[in-house]
């Protein structure tokens, strides 16, 4: 009796694979084709590849949805897969010191754009003061550029030479 799903007569190329990104897919297809002819896949071409894989996997599109010809039974073969998340790029923003801009528009700075209770703000102030650079905050790249590019317009609204600086981590 014909069993759905089984792996008897299927060729290799029944295996749904339509939805997978092309470096599993070409795994998946070399190690069904070593079991098939009996042969082993090479090491550096078998499914534990796949767990081993460049994060350029997870940077390929995935596909969403198969073709309208529709999932096809599968075949026994495991299939495995991993998606791998990145750590954001980590940026300081950094406050440097200067002769002219007031303490306390220092610490409305940190206040308002870093989210500093009074205390805080004027410990981050004097530590400028006293050292010529400080931390405001980590931020990831679109966050730290947004908060130096409003610390600057605001002191350049007021005349301050105050200057506010993001490195990466
Ligand atoms: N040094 C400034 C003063 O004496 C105060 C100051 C602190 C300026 C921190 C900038 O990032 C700064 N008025």
């Amino acid at each position: 009796m014909e069993r759905t799903g089984g792996a008897a007569g299927r060729s290799v190329n029944s295996f749904p694979t339509h939805y997978l990104p092309e470096s599993v897919r070409t795994i998946i297809l070399k190690t069904m084709a070593a079991k098939t002819n009996g042969t082993k896949a090479a090491p550096d071409e078998g499914a534990e590849d796949i767990l081993r894989a460049p994060l350029a996997m997870a940077d390929r599109p995935k596909r969403t949805a198969p073709p309208s010809d529709g999932g096809r039974e599968g075949t026994g073969t495991a299939v495995l897969t991993r998606t791998r998340t990145r750590k954001p790029n980590l940026y300081r923003v950094l406050l440097l010191n200067d002769d002219y801009t007031p303490m306390e528009f220092v610490v409305h700075v940190l206040e308002r754009f870093f989210n500093k209770d009074r205390a805080e703000a004027t410990r981050i102030m004097m530590h400028v003061h006293q050292n010529g650079v400080g931390e405001c905050g980590i931020f990831t790249y679109e966050v730290a550029e947004t908060k130096v590019t409003l610390v600057m317009d605001l002191a350049r609204k007021h005349m301050h030479p105050l200057q506010c600086v993001m490195e990466k981590k």
